[in-house]
């Protein structure tokens, strides 16, 4: 191990430059072009790469530090194997003249590998890059180039990106290989058929789909005799420079690119941004004057992944729907962080996406429940021997049941397929718990074909597994119906989000003695206040209609339930 001190390069005579943005830590492994941090001028950012691979043993700079070429940046601790040309260049701590001697490794290596190995040395091929066609525009701008000069890139790497008044287009690499050089600059004006770059290739089958051609150019080259191989870039046939030409990969002024390109960020964070596929228009900048760093867009994805491993619900966008903006709750008081239960969280997944995909529409009605009541009041003590609870519940899902069985476009799913109905021939009903740990939703099987007391029974049995946690999965699928009650809550009135694939769900609230009319006067009835929400793809209006009379038949007089 040696230790070499990394200085400021040659910067365009620029002097006291700020430093913006450090992207490495002490301990962190850098290769060779790594960058290192990132300065600004007035005019310019530019970013300062590692002159070769090593392990950064010291950072001597700090962000908003003034730095002029050669100021010591970093100290890097490099490998024993380093070549002897490395060794010279730690004699020479200057920036400059460490990229130069790299430069010179390179170069150097490179005559050796033609020398031992003779095929690979004919496969090797100098290109020129020509800027593609344009789709009908005469001049655009080069609005980033998005790999370093000396950079190594796969075939479809992004290497520059252009700009007319109506597009933005990625211009990618039509083989994998090395820019050896770059023609142009930010900010120049270029044409179809000009030559933007040059690329080595090792002449491998590296070449990308979309630049077949450039691939026959690439391997017929690898045929030809070494003398051939290494003639200047100028020899080539303009003729086949135009097949080099890759096909744009993206054309677009989508609002995403024109956001990104007005974002305050460098080339390098431009580049991982799009290797994440990620819009940086999306990205909170943390570094100087909000720029947006690499560590940013890294936080951004992390955030997003973890989000979606959770399960969790997309407080922040998805689906193309605008994100609700974070809010730093503290800054109004007093708040503490809590960790959503693992039921919360599929809870919350579940219920966005039911409200996401289905289409809702919830109508209202009245039960009378005099009757029930006065029958359930008759019946509790018998009920209570028995071992059974008996609350409005358990007349409420046989009255479900049957309501499902005599109007069975109730009792069906959307197929996956998108072109089907499940039409079902048993009748299962949810009942929506609330629980410590959040909602669940217990199924009790074969609800039509059971008595009062036994659904009475069973359900009081699923919702004490319900609440101490010992649901068996199998408990919690395959409902047809959910029925969601508050009613020992209270409220007059609410809308459930359908249960899917169930298509659709009665919600319960609170009854109450209210004064109905029965023709010839005002009578005191126990009205119980229901909804149904139903998704209006599987269920048209009249059907719910039909539905939920039949219901509220049921429940007002509940002899019509052993029919
Ligand atoms: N109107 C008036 N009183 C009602 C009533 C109603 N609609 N429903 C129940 N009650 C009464 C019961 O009769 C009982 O009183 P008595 O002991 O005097 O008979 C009392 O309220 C308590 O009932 P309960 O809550 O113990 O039992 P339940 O069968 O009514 O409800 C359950 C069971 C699991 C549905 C309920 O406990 C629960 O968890 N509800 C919440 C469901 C939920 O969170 N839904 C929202 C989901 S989002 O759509």
């Amino acid at each position: 191990m040696s230790k070499m001190t990394v200085t400021v390069p040659d910067i365009g005579g620029a002097e006291n430059v700020e430093i913006i943005e450090i992207n490495v830590a002490v301990g962190d492994s850098l290769e060779a072009e790594q960058e290192i941090l990132v300065l600004e001028t007035d005019k310019a950012t530019m970013e300062i790469p590692c002159p070769q691979a090593g392990t950064v043993a010291a950072l001597l700079v700090s962000v908003g530090d003034k730095v002029s070429e050669g100021s010591a940046i970093i100290e890097l601790e490099t490998s024993a194997a380093a070549t002897a040309a490395e060794e010279s260049v730690l004699a020479d701590t200057s920036g400059a003249s460490l990229v130069e001697t790299t430069a010179d490794v390179t170069a150097s290596t490179a005559e050796q590998v033609q020398a031992g190995m003779p095929d690979q040395a004919v496969a090797e091929q100098l290109i020129d890059l020509v800027v593609p066609d344009l789709g009908g525009a005469s001049e655009v701008t080069v609005i980033e180039l998005a790999v370093d000069k000396g950079a190594s890139v796969d075939a479809e790497d992004s290497l520059i990106v252009l700009e007319s008044d109506k597009a933005s287009m990625d211009i990618p690499a039509p083989a994998a290989g090395i820019v050896t050089e770059f023609l142009i600059n930010v900010g120049d004006k270029v044409k179809e058929g000009q030559v933007y770059a040059r690329l080595k290739t090792s002449g491998a089958d590296n070449s990308s789909p979309a630049a077949a051609d450039a691939g026959t150019a690439v391997a017929k080259t690898a045929e030809q005799p070494a003398a051939q191989a290494a003639a200047p870039v100028s020899s080539l046939s303009s003729a086949s420079a135009p097949a080099l030409a890759p096909a744009i990969k993206s054309v677009q002024k989508a609002d995403d690119a024109v956001d990104s390109h007005s974002v305050y960020a460098g080339p390098s964070s431009r580049r991982l941004a799009r290797q994440l596929g990620v819009n940086l228009a999306k990205v909170k900048g943390t570094g100087v004057r909000g720029r947006v760093t690499k560590d940013d867009i890294r936080d951004y994805v992390k955030a997003l992944v973890q989000q979606a491993e959770s399960g969790a619900v997309a407080v922040s966008g998805g689906s193309g729907i605008p994100p609700i903006p974070a809010v730093d709750f503290a800054q109004f008081g007093e708040i503490d962080l809590q960790p959503m239960s693992k039921i919360k969280k599929v809870t919350a997944a579940n219920m966005s996406r039911a409200w996401l995909n289905v289409p809702h529409v919830t109508q209202f009605d009245e039960a009378d429940i005099t009757d029930l009541d006065a029958f359930r009041a008759s019946m509790k003590a018998e009920a209570e021997k028995a071992g059974v609870k008996l609350t409005p519940l358990p007349f409420l899902v046989k009255a479900a049941a049957k309501a499902l069985q005599l109007e069975p476009s109730f009792n069906v799913s959307l197929h996956h397929d998108g072109e089907h109905i499940v039409h079902k021939h048993y009748v299962h009903i949810g009942i929506a718990c609330d629980t410590p740990n959040g909602l669940m939703v217990p199924v009790l099987r074969d609800a039509d074909k059971k008595g009062i007391y036994q659904i009475a029974s069973e359900v009081n049995e699923l919702i004490e597994k319900a609440r101490n946690g010992k649901l068996k999965p199998n408990e919690m699928q395959g409902g047809c119906f959910t029925i969601s009650s508050l009613g020992a809550i209270g409220g007059t009135g609410f809308t459930p989000i359908v249960n899917a694939p169930e298509v659709a769900i009665l919600g319960v609230s609170r009854a109450q003695m209210k004064p109905v009319w029965n023709g010839t006067e005002f009578v005191p009835r126990n009205m119980l206040p229901l909804a149904v929400s139903y998704d209006h793809r599987a269920i048209n209006g009249a059907d719910c209609g039909r539905f939920f009379t039949t219901l509220v038949g049921l429940i007002a007089d509940v002899r019509r339930l052993i029919l």
